[in-house]
């Protein structure tokens, strides 16, 4: 089980993206995609000036979901997008949508961005990076004439993605998802204010919050850039993370309820202290992750004791814990383990405990077509990449239940996030951006490859078994990634099936070569392979190439 809050790092390899880092084989003419570079020194600034709104005293950002600070940053943004002569606007749920002026409502839209709001005291790039990103991107895309064909470029900057302040986290994504609690007026900040009154203060519109729902279909592939916030790819001094899996999470609150005396007067055997008890299950919760190995991390970030004065025994302690996991039944194991953990302490120490799960999330596993085509933006563009998995969460998890989710890391210096001194080199930032736009352009860029993607699935299929030599599950790893096929990602879909075939796949389908008279003589199963499958892709890809350009 991989540690995804970033332990010992394992070199992930995702079989079907079996690239080596760094692996910058050309394609095929027909195949090349160009890189695209964004404006660096645009977004940076605009990267710089977002890290303006929501300074705090402690050097951090404190831009919480749904704060005036959150509404302001989609200003700015807002106002950066209209002088690159796109349109925005703001839906319902606070979210902030940019498109191209001439943008087609009809069509499938790739959507991409991250979310504008941070926890209390967090860094300036955690959400905000993957939405300036996203402006820049969609802004060199129409800058530099790249052909969008089949589907509509939208950048979205969601609404408290984190959950600082009113309590329920992907709060913009779930509403785009129509995901959100049906009684979402029932939502309300640790002070009791209705989650509802800080939307309207942010200018979103609570009632027609049912508007802000996208239709399934609409989305035909999510990305997201991000960092990556732990220490994977900068101990392995890569530059791209292709985000394989994102973790889930169960957030608990809890209440702790004992009683109020006097410091002084109060035998110890007599006490109901609510602070000791919450003591022990915060110990509890750690050894979840830790000697139960029952989840990848358990974590108790809140706690408030009452009455809080120092010569008062507390009578009662509020506290949320969370757990997380690649693996959902893992995370079941965590919920049911710390419930029983709960009732233990109660027990023996007389004290009330109330344990309840405020939200789940569930984890999930990113889209192989995406996953292809990022990994090729980034070898075009020279930039050394792993698969890896995400420890943290993502509006893109949100999203996984409507469309196909692509996610892309850049390293996080020091492994740091949610902390004032979060931070990520210039380079490797603007490094991320063009994969971002890379892909984009690939994705959107259509030309002969569209064919493919739009061929009925059994006319496809006949045409990789022509192009392989013969049938086998190779065709089914190879059509996995429609329709995102693009011109790069045709050659490494191939290389890759080819490259993971069963040994008896290579030699039929040598063997059916040399009878078709395409390859030198037929094989026997001493061959040398490697040879066998290097002559396979050289001929599956000039076939390809062959009925492309046709
Ligand atoms: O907590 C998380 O994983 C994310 O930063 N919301
Ligand atoms: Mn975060
Ligand atoms: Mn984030």
């Amino acid at each position: 089980m991989s540690d995804p809050s970033g332990g010992p790092a394992t070199r992930h390899t995702d079989p079907v993206l079996a690239h080596a880092p760094g692996d910058t084989r050309t394609a095929t003419a027909a195949f090349a995609t160009g890189p695209l570079h964004v404006d660096a020194d645009r977004f940076l600034a605009a990267l710089r000036g977002l890290a303006q709104i929501g300074g705090d005293p402690q050097g951090g950002i404190t831009r919480l979901g749904l704060s005036a600070e959150e509404g302001r940053a989609r200003e700015f943004l807002q106002d950066l997008a209209e002088k690159a002569g796109l349109t925005s606007d703001i839906d319902p749920a606070g979210n902030l949508l940019i498109r191209r002026q001439d943008a087609d409502p009809h069509r499938p839209v790739v959507l991409f961005g991250s979310h504008l709001d941070t926890v209390r005291q967090g860094g300036w790039l955690d959400g905000a990076y993957g939405v300036a990103a996203a402006l820049e991107a969609l802004t060199v895309l129409v800058e530099t004439g790249a052909t969008i064909d089949g589907f509509e470029p939208v950048a979205v900057g969601f609404a408290n993605e984190e959950g600082a302040l009113v309590q329920y986290p992907f709060w913009g994504s779930r509403a785009m998802a129509g995901s959100l609690d049906a009684d979402s007026e029932k939502i309300v900040d640790r002070e009791g204010r209705p989650a509802w009154e800080h939307l309207l203060s942010a200018g979103g519109e609570p009632e027609r919050l049912a508007e802000a729902v996208w239709p399934a279909g609409r989305i035909a592939a999510f990305l997201e850039l991000h960092i990556e916030q732990g220490p994977v790819l900068e101990r392995l001094g890569l530059d791209i993370g292709v985000v394989d899996g994102i973790v889930g999470r169960t957030i608990f609150t809890c209440e702790v309820r004992g009683e109020q005396q006097h410091a002084g007067t109060t035998p110890m055997r007599d006490r109901r202290d609510a602070l000791v008890s919450a003591a022990q299950l915060v110990a509890r919760v750690e050894s979840l992750a830790t000697t139960l190995d029952a989840c990848s991390t358990a974590t108790v970030g809140y706690l408030d004791v009452s009455p809080n004065t120092v010569n008062t025994i507390p009578g009662l302690v509020r506290l949320n814990a969370e757990i997380r996991d690649t693996d959902a039944a893992r995370i079941q194991v965590g919920e049911r383990l710390l419930g029983s953990m709960a009732e233990h302490v109660a027990q023996a120490s007389g004290v009330e405990i109330d344990l309840r799960v405020s939200d789940r999330s569930t984890p999930v596993r990113t889209d192989i077509g995406l996953r292809s085509v990022i990994a090729s933006a980034a070898s075009s563009l020279g930039l050394s990449w792993q698969a890896m998995p995400s420890g943290a969460g993502h509006d893109a998890q949100i999203i996984a239940a409507r469309a196909p989710i692509g996610m892309i890391f850049v390293p996080s210096k020091g492994g740091v996030s949610h902390s004032p001194v979060e931070d990520t080199e210039a380079r490797a930032l603007v490094a991320g951006a063009d994969v971002l736009a890379t892909t984009l352009a690939a994705l959107l860029g259509g030309g002969p490859v569209r064919r493919f993607n739009a061929l009925p699935g059994d006319e496809a299929r006949g045409l990789l078994i022509d192009c392989l030599g013969c049938d086998g599950p190779w065709i089914d790893v190879v059509l996995a990634r429609r329709p995102y096929w693009t011109a790069r990602s045709v050659v490494t879909a191939v290389r890759s099936a080819v490259a993971a075939a069963e040994h008896s796949l290579v030699i039929s389908a040598a063997n059916a070569r040399a009878r078709a008279g395409d390859t030198r003589t037929s094989l026997s199963p001493e061959s040398d392979l490697e040879e066998t499958r290097k002559e396979l892709v050289t001929i599956a890809c000039r076939r390809l190439e062959g009925w492309l350009g046709a």
